[in-house]
């Protein structure tokens, strides 16, 4: 029964803003708890407006979303499961629970925000598994590489492109990786418990691995790029922080190493 926690730190504040969210105590996150008193903060990002990636406002006439479908090039479905609508805002909720803040914080779409996280990972020198991190610009947390599915992509597209920008520093190198991309093994496909979750806009994401056994990435240069500003390979067994969920997924990938 799982409940996120990195969306309702209330110690800082809302990524980009002054806001801070509502506690949500842990018996209280979900939607089926009554709270007649939960009046969290709203926040939409003013710089959301006018962007062709993100929705518009949820009351703009003009848009009219098919909720839990694929609705032309996007993804509104969620893997979770069908979600439901705030009676009265009518803005789709969060399928794990309270956040303690409604509006779509610095999400681009209402309801879920797709993502693909490729973990590229090798056996090092000494017998390690380890795997690419990136650090992040938005909140210097290490992370492994990833982003948002784009309008119209295929999600194995997203792993690929989002690898050339964030680790190889735009360069997406298609002869020598080829055989690496192939080989990719679909490690989850779910919610993320990303701190930029509000009640009303989510992360989901799939993760695959790309395990290099024939030393390929020896041949390319990897390099920070885009949204990362570090890289280096982390060892699983290193117990270090990650962003999100991203610990969870690393687990996964030793538990499938191990098999
Ligand atoms: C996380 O945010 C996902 O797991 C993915 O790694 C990432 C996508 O967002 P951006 O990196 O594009 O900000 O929830
Ligand atoms: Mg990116
Ligand atoms: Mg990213």
């Amino acid at each position: 029964n799982f409940v996120h926690q990195k969306c309702r730190n209330v110690e800082v504040p809302y990524l980009g803003s002054k806001i801070h969210r509502t506690l949500v105590p842990d018996e209280f996150v979900k939607w089926s708890r009554e709270w007649t008193e939960y009046k969290p903060p709203v926040h939409t990002d003013p710089k959301l407006k006018g962007q062709a990636w993100a929705d518009p406002d949820i009351s703009d006439k003009s848009f009219q979303p098919s909720w839990n479908a694929v609705d032309g090039k996007i993804n509104r479905a969620s893997f979770i499961c069908q979600y439901a609508f705030d009676q009265s805002t009518l803005c789709p909720l969060n399928p794990i629970g309270r956040t303690g803040l409604a509006g779509r914080g610095v999400l681009g779409r209402w309801g879920p925000n797709h993502a693909a996280d490729p973990i590229v990972s090798r056996i090092s020198d000494d017998g390690h598994l380890e795997f690419v991190a990136i650090q992040r610009r938005d909140n210097s947390e290490w992370a492994i590489p990833g982003g948002m599915v784009d309008a119209g992509e295929e999600v194995s597209q997203t792993l690929k492109r989002e690898f050339g920008e964030e680790a190889m520093h735009g360069v997406i190198d298609k002869e020598s990786l080829e055989e690496l991309w192939n080989c990719g093994k679909e490690l989850y496909r779910g919610y993320v418990d990303d701190p930029r979750n509000t009640d009303n806009a989510w992360m989901e994401t799939v993760v695959v691995n790309f395990h290099d056994t024939k030393g390929l990435l020896k041949n390319v240069k990897l390099q920070a790029g885009d949204d990362a500003t570090s890289l280096r390979w982390i060892r699983v067994d290193s117990k270090e922080p990650l962003y999100a969920s991203h610990s969870h997924f690393i687990d996964l990938l030793k538990a499938s190493h191990s098999a």
